[in-house]
């Protein structure tokens, strides 16, 4: 598979005519999906799952200065997978794209999604996560407006305040990040879709997941490398933020099978997606260190904390710069909701998903 716009001959598959022959997929029965944020942790997992059930797969990649598929690379062979250039916050590209390919599936999880960096850049955070979902609506309505349309929405909507846990369909929203004030926008932009137009279009809060594939500055995975690489000796010790904090962990590959069922049943709706089980980032720690073979013990108190290996070397520290202007303590997910309606259940608990990923960081250390 070869992108647009690449020195390499097109195989994109649009038509002289400017139509992609999935144009006919709704009169053919064929389920064909685009999906924006292939190139991320779970645009590639959705990816690998939609390509298994014989859908043809689009995804819409950035243009960026250097390769940024990696974790679709293994699909580009697969004559079912294309990928196209554009960006969500671009309404023409992406109408041109869903005029020309007639989705029968939308799903929206582009964003700029690490909650730290939006208090940096909440404009452009906003622009993506906010606007960029109206985009899609649009794109969708105007285009295609059979197709049915996911958003990646989060948990990070309910705020985390220790007594709204556990947190669930009903849970009052309490944005506490740039992320997730544009996120915000974009769920209720699908509700108003959903009942102003008709529109098969979803919503997904999920809880925080995680993977091998997951995005190396997000913490568990910046542990788990850290774990890897110390055990390995190509580094000393790790600095966190808040230890304290407590998340609801899963692994994308469940996750995504979440999505599809959103987007197979009869109505559209929102649901939330969880295990039903919190741990803290020094719990996290706890048992990734423990994976790579080397136990931590924990000494001190706040910004003084560290964490000490059995030889007595510090493997973890704090460093005040990881953390937020405001935080979300407690993310505890009551996932009742798509388990009862839905028949989607977390299969992979957090310690088999933290050993996964430690062991996977650590095959790949070099
Ligand atoms: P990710 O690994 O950060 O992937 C984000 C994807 O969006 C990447 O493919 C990225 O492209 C793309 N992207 C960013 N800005 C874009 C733009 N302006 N136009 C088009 N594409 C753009 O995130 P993820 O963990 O897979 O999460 C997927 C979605 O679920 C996100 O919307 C996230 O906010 C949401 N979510 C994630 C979690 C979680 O725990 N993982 C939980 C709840 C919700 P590049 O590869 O070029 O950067
Ligand atoms: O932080 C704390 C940090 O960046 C988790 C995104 O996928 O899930 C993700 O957002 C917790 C926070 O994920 C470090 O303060 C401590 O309390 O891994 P994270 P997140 O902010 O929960 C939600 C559901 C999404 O929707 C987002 O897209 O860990 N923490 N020390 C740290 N976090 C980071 N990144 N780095 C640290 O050193």
């Amino acid at each position: 598979m070869v992108v647009e716009g690449d020195p390499q001959p097109l195989t994109n598959g649009i038509a002289a005519n400017g139509r992609h022959p999935d144009a006919n997929s709704n009169s053919t029965g064929r389920h064909v999906a685009l999906i924006t944020g292939v190139t991320g942790q779970d645009g590639s997992y959705l990816s690998e799952l939609l390509l298994s059930k014989g859908y043809r797969v689009h995804g819409i990649k950035r243009r960026a200065s250097s390769y940024n598929t990696a974790r679709v690379d293994h699909l580009m062979a697969n004559p079912n997978f294309h990928l196209h250039y554009g960006d969500v916050t671009d309404l023409g590209n992406l109408a041109q794209l869903v005029q020309q390919i007639q989705p029968t599936e939308f799903y929206n999880l582009a964003a700029q999604s690490h909650v730290k960096v939006s208090f940096d850049a909440p404009v452009y955070t906003n622009q993506v996560d906010g606007v960029g979902v109206y985009n899609c609506l649009e794109a969708v309505r105007t285009n295609a407006p059979s197709c049915r349309f996911y958003q990646a929405s989060t948990s990070e909507l309910f705020g985390g305040m220790p007594e709204t846990a556990p947190q669930s369909e009903s849970t009052a929203f309490y944005p506490r990040s740039p992320y997730s004030v544009g996120k915000l926008t974009g769920y209720w932009a699908v509700v108003n879709y959903r009942e102003a137009y008709g529109l098969h279009a979803s919503n997904g809060v999920l809880f925080n997941h995680e993977s091998p594939r997951r995005g190396e500055t997000f913490v568990t995975r910046k542990i788990t490398m850290a774990a890897a690489r110390i055990k390995l000796a190509h580094q000393q010790q790790v600095e966190l933020g808040n230890l304290d904090a407590k998340r609801d962990w899963g692994h994308a590959r469940d996750y995504v099978e979440a999505m599809w069922c959103m987007l197979q049943a009869d109505r559209p709706d929102d649901y939330v997606v969880a295990t039903g089980e919190t741990t803290t980032v020094r719990d996290f720690c706890t048992m990734a260190f423990a994976a790579a073979g080397l136990p931590l013990t924990w000494e001190g108190k706040g910004v003084d904390e560290v964490g000490v290996d059995a030889s007595g070397a510090v493997r973890v520290r704090i460093n005040p710069k990881y953390y937020r202007p405001t935080e979300v303590e407690v993310l505890l997910g009551d996932a009742s909701k798509i388990k009862n309606k839905l028949g989607w259940a977390s299969s992979t608990n957090v310690n088999s998903l933290c050993t996964e990923m430690v062991k996977a960081d650590i095959a790949s250390v070099r």
